[in-house]
């Protein structure tokens, strides 16, 4: 079934997400319109993209966040559809209602579901209704140091305190006795309200030593869900994942098969549509609870697409044009294991952002090996947006070959001029304990020592 036809589509990102979105687009033989600031008339996804607009100045607030300047945009070109890629309004509940309003197909769930899952509060609230499981914690947000008291005792400490409107690590604090209990939560609260305006705060137990798995799934919008397994994210500093590989090393066919369906499961219940992702904390016994869900295509797709030979960002699409899924569980395998790199530019150990002049760049190939990059020779890294300037991404039979071909394609892979991750990357490869699969969201930490 398919009631809405997208001819046209404004991709409201820059970077390699809007390469990779113009690329399916082009397969798919559809129109795209690029948006861009002052600062990336140069950047490779204008020159892409069939038509291309400049939305405004080069700080993001006034170009790739200017709602109005992007409405205009689609209005001019007069597409159908607005791809809202990972990051700037990707997650905007607001953008997505606007377009809506406008008459233009938002790429991604309703606004009500964003809106919803934006609330960390909330989404943990939904996830129980609908039989997510979910760690002991507050079924609210928290009113006073008495009621947190009370739960803090009845959970046992470590304690996290969690913002609401936080997500991503951003505004959390960990208690790990009564005595403390009390100040951190008033220092949590009065840092989400200056980070977030909203200063409701949440707790739940906290876990040592987890690891980050999360499950990709496909809704259409008639009640059609399906999961294309899971992504091992635990590689990962100060809430930036550095690596990611799918399947995860430590995730059984059965564990796939059961955090699969309660994910699907729960997409039923809450009317979900279009590509999301459940994160998962992993425990050391195996027992999973769910974190937070991302309404949107993620930087670490492509390893879940090379392992299931689907395109997420054509089922995406699709699903908004209305059609049906086209394939059922059964249809999909994970064939083999993938590895992505997220090459920064940034100095590998102070991690600080290193923009500037690109002026040497080779990219490996061969079997098994892809690079979604957004640059070139001679391009200027700008020092306004996101750091990631490729990924670089292995699939082989086994996860001992994929770490191997990584291990061949960080060697030639060359970038100078600026500073990047490379060199780390090369280092988390040559690592016993990432060789073995043992290591948790804690791995960093204890590498640097
Ligand atoms: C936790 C946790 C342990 N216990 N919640 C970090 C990101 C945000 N989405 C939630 N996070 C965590 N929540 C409980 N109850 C540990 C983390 C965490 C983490 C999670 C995933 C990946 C990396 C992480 C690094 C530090 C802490």
């Amino acid at each position: 079934m398919s009631n809405r036809e997208i001819r046209k589509i404004l991709i409201a990102n820059r970077g390699e997400i809007a390469c990779r979105v113009i690329w399916t687009c082009k397969e798919m033989g559809i129109k795209t319109v690029a948006v861009h600031s002052e600062a990336d008339r140069e950047a490779l996804h204008v020159r892409y993209a069939d038509e291309a607009i400049c939305i405004g100045p080069a700080p993001s607030a006034q170009s790739y966040l200017n709602i109005p300047s992007i409405i205009s945009a689609a209005e001019i070109t007069n597409v159908d559809a607005v791809h809202p890629g990972y990051g700037f309004l990707a997650e905007s509940a607001t953008f997505a209602k606007i377009c809506e309003d406008c008459n233009i197909k938002f790429i991604g769930p309703r606004p009500e579901v964003i809106a919803m899952m934006g609330d960390k509060v909330e989404a943990r609230r939904t996830m129980v209704a609908a039989g997510v499981p979910v760690l002991p914690g507050s079924p609210d947000a928290i009113e006073s140091p008495e009621e947190a008291k009370r739960l803090a005792l009845e959970i046992g400490f470590p304690i996290i305190v969690k913002a609401s409107a936080g997500g991503g690590g951003r505004g959390m604090r960990i208690v790990r006795s009564a005595d403390e209990l009390e100040s951190q939560l008033e220092l949590a609260q009065s840092e989400a309200l200056a980070a977030f305006k909203n200063g409701a705060v949440y707790i739940e137990r906290y876990i040592e030593r987890p690891r980050h798995i999360e499950i990709q799934v496909l809704a259409d919008e008639h009640g059609n869900c399906i999961h294309l397994g899971e992504r091992e994210c635990s590689i990962q500093r100060r809430h930036q994942k550095l690596l990611e590989e799918a399947p995860s090393p430590v995730i059984t066919p059965e564990q796939r098969e059961k955090m699969g369906a309660i994910a699907v499961n729960a997409c039923r219940e809450i009317g979900y549509s279009n590509a999301g992702t459940f994160e998962f904390l992993l425990d050391e016994d195996g027992s999973f609870y769910f974190m937070e869900m991302n309404t949107r295509v993620q930087v670490e797709h492509p390893v879940t697409e090379m392992v299931t030979l689907a395109d997420i960002v054509r089922n995406q699409i699709r699903i908004a044009t209305g059609e049906d899924l086209q394939y059922s569980q059964d249809d999909l395998q994970i064939r083999g294991h993938s590895i992505e790199c997220r090459i920064n530019a940034e100095d590998p150990v102070k991690f600080t952002p290193s923009p500037g002049k690109i002026t040497a760049f080779n990219i490996p190939g061969g079997p098994g090996v892809r690079v979604d990059t957004a640059v070139y020779p001679g391009y200027v890294v700008p020092p306004y947006y996101d750091s990631m300037i490729a990924k670089l991404i292995v699939h082989a039979r086994t996860r001992e070959l994929a770490i191997n071909r990584m291990q061949r394609a960080l060697d030639v892979m060359v970038v100078e001029g600026i500073k990047t991750t490379i060199p780390l990357h090369k280092k988390i490869m040559a690592d016993k304990r990432f060789q073995a699969g043992d290591f948790s969201t804690k791995f960093m930490e204890e590498f640097e020592l």
